[in-house]
């Protein structure tokens, strides 16, 4: 039986990751930090199944404590400070987490099982202000955000590992993904959840940011096949994942509202507060290698993942189901 280390897997991706992993036969070991209270909302129904490790992006000892202990076949490090404006008002500890964690996990796996494969989670934000359209392997990186910057390392320092000791360490440079389980603070699931609101009457307004800011959107359940796909090449090498369709806020807002039969117009107020001090105004993928060579290609269109996410959202808050105000659906 194959054993994976899933860093984040308390967050979106980990839960869809691991529940991948586990229907692929493997045994999922999940790293969790302390926190006050229990963050296992998305993967409860997992924990069974998962075996959870305690662990900190900040603390190298609890890192390679974990590595040295499980000795796995794969580690997915997907664990970050993701959120990009929180990355502007705390840059310092985001690069702690973002960047160094990266280094501190690669050396937890270079000292205590250096035959393990690694997937590092990079991000489309490393394009930032794009210097091509649209955006591939080989397009030069311009971060224009604290988010960005030390995702940006988090990747140099991957390919860094691969070479200089000979580490099977791989970047997946993927694009915005999305799913219900996606967190409340992020634009879509921010959109949903307020459109379910003002459906059941709980509010009559959305405050958003910049509408005219364009995204390459996906389905995290899509997304998490490509990652398992990078580890199972025969060498290590880095590959874009997107859909190779982008579609601005104002898009996402007008499908969403449609879906539940009303006018975004009528409910969306602009709010500056919500506006960036440098924007990625424009994202869009080349996915081509990644289609060629790991034969990956997303299932899901952008309606029909708005549609689910609408769809959940208004499951959800439904108040004729007493479910409780923070479990997530999909
Ligand atoms: P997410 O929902 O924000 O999950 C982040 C995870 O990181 C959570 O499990 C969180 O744990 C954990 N974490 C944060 N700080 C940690 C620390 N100091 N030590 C250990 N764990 C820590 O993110 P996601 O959307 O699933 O994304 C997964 C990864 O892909 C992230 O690295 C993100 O930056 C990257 N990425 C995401 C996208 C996207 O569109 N979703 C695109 C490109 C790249 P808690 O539950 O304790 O907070
Ligand atoms: O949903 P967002 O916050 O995602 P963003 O900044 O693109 O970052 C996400 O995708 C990256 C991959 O490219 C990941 F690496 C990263 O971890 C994260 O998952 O914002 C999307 C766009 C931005 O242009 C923002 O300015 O939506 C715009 N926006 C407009 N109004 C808003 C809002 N974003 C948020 N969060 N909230 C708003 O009210």
């Amino acid at each position: 039986m194959p054993r994976a280390v899933i860093t984040g897997i308390t967050g979106q991706d980990g839960s869809y990751l691991a529940e991948f992993l586990l229907a692929k036969g493997y045994e999922v070991v999940g790293v969790v930090r302390r926190t006050s209270h229990h963050s296992y909302e998305r993967i409860e129904h997992l924990v069974p199944r998962v075996r959870i490790e305690a662990a900190d992006l900040l603390d190298q000892h609890s890192l390679t404590t974990v590595i040295r202990d499980v000795q796995p076949d794969e580690v997915y490090n997907l664990a970050a400070q993701s959120f990009v404006p929180t990355s502007f008002s705390q840059p310092v500890l985001t690069g702690e987490f973002t960047a160094l964690g990266v280094t501190r996990l690669l050396e937890a796996v270079r000292l205590a099982c250096p035959t393990a494969r690694f997937y590092q989670a990079s991000s489309s934000e490393m394009f930032g202000k794009v210097q091509e359209t649209p955006q591939s392997e080989g397009t030069p990186f311009y971060p224009r955000s604290p988010y960005g910057v030390a995702k940006l390392y988090g990747h140099w320092i991957t390919v860094n590992y691969r070479e200089s000791y000979n580490l099977f360490a791989v970047s997946g440079i993927l694009f915005n993904h999305e799913s219900p389980r996606r967190g409340i603070e992020f634009v879509t699931r921010k959109v949903t959840d307020g459109v379910a609101r003002i459906k059941h009457g709980l509010t009559t307004t959305l405050a958003l940011g910049n509408l005219e800011a364009r995204r390459d959107w996906g389905f995290a359940g899509d997304y998490v096949d490509a990652m398992w796909r990078m580890l199972q090449q025969p060498e290590p090498v880095d590959y874009v994942i997107g859909t190779g369709v982008t579609h601005s806020v104002g898009d996402l807002v007008r499908v969403a509202f449609e879906r539940v039969g009303l006018n975004w117009r009528d409910h969306v107020v602009i709010d500056e507060r919500y506006y960036r001090p440098a924007e990625v105004d424009l994202l869009l993928a080349d996915p081509s290698k990644a289609n060629r060579e790991l034969g990956w290609t997303p299932a899901t269109t952008f309606e029909q993942l708005v549609h689910m996410m609408v769809d959940a959202d208004v499951e959800r808050l439904n108040p004729k189901h007493a479910r409780p105000s923070g479990a997530l659906a999909g």
